[in-house]
């Protein structure tokens, strides 16, 4: 059984994830009617995950006793600037969403309910490969710097990542 404190630190990152899935969507739209087909896909397939995060959770929540809650979302940007400063958003926004995890470990942990603290760590390696992924994805823009041609073959190797399942991993 989930202390309540518990469940509605989980319901928080319930929500969290929710929001990072829609501003993932509205960042994949971005880029669709900017002509970024790869990155769109990438970013698509980005919020799907995130809708997947929030789903594992709300199973974990109810399968415990507990009421996974929908709630009301924070409406996300509907331009990004660049798509440097784009992929800047989600690296930011990732590490919001490491911090949000690290603070729920605690939570687990001072609790001793050591369900929820193993469950979570599931979520603590995942954050390391978003980071590390958006990271690597960061690097690569400053490579290219304004360079068209550069651009070009990064959309591509965006859309590689995709495919390659590294945003759909299905777990
Ligand atoms: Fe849910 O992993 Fe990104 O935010």
């Amino acid at each position: 059984m989930l202390s309540k404190n518990i469940e509605n630190s989980l319901n928080n990152q319930i929500r969290i994830e929710a929001e990072s899935s829609q501003i993932y969507l509205s960042m994949a739209s971005w880029a669709e009617t900017h002509g970024l087909e790869g990155i769109s896909k990438f970013m698509y397939a980005q919020s799907d995950e995130e809708r997947m995060h929030m789903l594992k959770l709300m199973k974990f929540i109810n399968e415990r006793g507990g009421h996974a809650q929908v709630s009301e979302l924070k409406a996300p940007k509907i331009s990004y600037g660049t798509f440097k400063e784009m992929f800047e958003e989600l690296y930011k926004h990732e590490i919001f969403v490491s911090v949000s995890i690290n603070e729920l470990v605690h939570i687990a942990f001072s609790e001793k309910d050591y369900a929820t603290h193993n469950f979570l760590q599931w979520y603590v390696a995942e954050q390391i490969e978003e980071e590390a992924q958006a990271k690597i994805i960061l690097d690569k823009i400053n490579l290219i710097g304004d360079d068209k041609g550069g651009l070009y073959l990064f959309d591509r190797d965006v859309q590689q990542l995709t495919l390659n399942g590294s945003t759909s991993k299905g777990h």
